[in-house]
């Protein structure tokens, strides 16, 4: 069906939704080009840098090379440079890339989208049950790879046919994953994940794009990933919410893409809402572990052996439609 423009028009019915949503509505939705293939394929080059831990040889390697791969698919690339404090206090260089990619045809001003991704990995493996496992690095092919990768393929799709109706931003968070490890037994700061976006918000007064929404993915590729409405999403961003799951649904990843409402989760796209960006946040949310999140969360065996063309596909065709 890929590359074969399919126009779905689905009725949405009130049975199967949440009690809280009584509407009933319909939803054109096209099917956009998106492989997951070359999504997958993304995901083993940025696992083949090692872990993007700030400041690691993984991290230079990965972020020169989606400079690289953003201006190829004809964005103009901008590094957004700053410093922010970690988890111990001690300041640290982030840099966020942003690609910037215009309208095909020219919009009525309703302002950009922009797409997030994060491309750092964790540092600590703070999941693992053996203390020492703790210290090594997270492989980050689902948290971390599996997001940039999709957005990689969005980007090659729009460099291959441009029909954008509004411009679009592709940006790869820097310093998401860093947050304080268990293993740190030091004063306790605040708000130490997500330093990039936190970076991101801080100077958006100062620029001159104006984002409608914001979609941010996190770790959407492992095998029968679900998607749940995650709260904070729902709180800032609630009709971009339905409108991405309804989208989701029509184009038949209602298996994915769960009417469910999740507890909040602090991640990037909290702070581009509390920046005034309405961000929704896509993001594999597993209510039936302990932590919250799937069993290879920030271990070991977050790798390749957990991604799956299929979820990669969902996701970029959900995504592509929203263009
Ligand atoms: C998502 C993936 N996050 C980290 N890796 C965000 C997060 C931060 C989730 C703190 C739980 C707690
Ligand atoms: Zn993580």
């Amino acid at each position: 069906m890929c590359g074969k423009k399919v126009i779905v028009c689905l009725l949405l019915v009130a049975a199967g939704l949440m009690s809280c949503r009584k509407s009933v509505g319909t939803v054109q939705v096209e099917r956009r080009a998106f492989s997951s293939d070359s999504a997958y394929a993304f995901i083993e080059q940025q696992l083949a840098f090692g872990p993007r831990v700030p400041l690691s040889k993984g991290h230079t390697d990965c972020a020169v090379w989606l400079v690289q791969q953003l201006r190829r698919y004809g964005a103009s690339v901008e590094l957004q440079k700053g410093s922010l404090p970690d988890y111990a206090g001690r300041v640290q260089p982030i840099i966020n890339i942003i690609g910037h990619f215009s309208a095909d045809s020219v919009s009525d001003n309703k302002g950009s989208i922009i797409l997030c991704a994060h491309y750092d990995t964790r540092a600590w493996c703070d999941e693992e049950s053996i203390y020492e496992d703790r210290l090594y690095n997270v492989p980050g092919a689902n948290d971390g790879a599996s997001g940039v990768a999709v957005l990689l393929e969005v980007a090659r799709q729009i460099g291959l046919s441009n029909t954008l109706k509004q411009p679009v931003d592709i940006v790869f968070f820097d310093y998401e994953d860093q947050g304080t490890p268990r293993i740190y037994t030091g004063v306790q700061r605040e708000n130490t994940w997500c330093l990039g976006s936190q970076l991101f918000a801080m100077q958006y007064p100062n620029r001159s794009e104006r984002y409608m929404y914001g979609v941010l993915l996190d770790m959407v590729g492992a095998p029968n990933a679900v998607f749940p409405r995650e709260m904070y999403s729902v709180q800032y961003a609630q009709n971009y919410v339905e409108l991405i799951w309804r989208k989701a649904h029509a184009l038949g990843y209602g298996r994915y893409f769960s009417d469910k409402v999740s507890f909040p989760i602090t991640d990037d796209h909290y702070y581009l809402n509390l920046a005034g960006i309405p961000c929704v946040d896509i993001i594999h949310y597993d209510s039936h572990n302990a932590a919250g999140f799937a069993e290879w969360w920030h271990t070991r065996n977050d790798d390749i052996e957990n991604v799956d063309r299929t979820t990669l596909q969902a996701v970029g065709e959900v995504v592509m439609s929203l263009l």
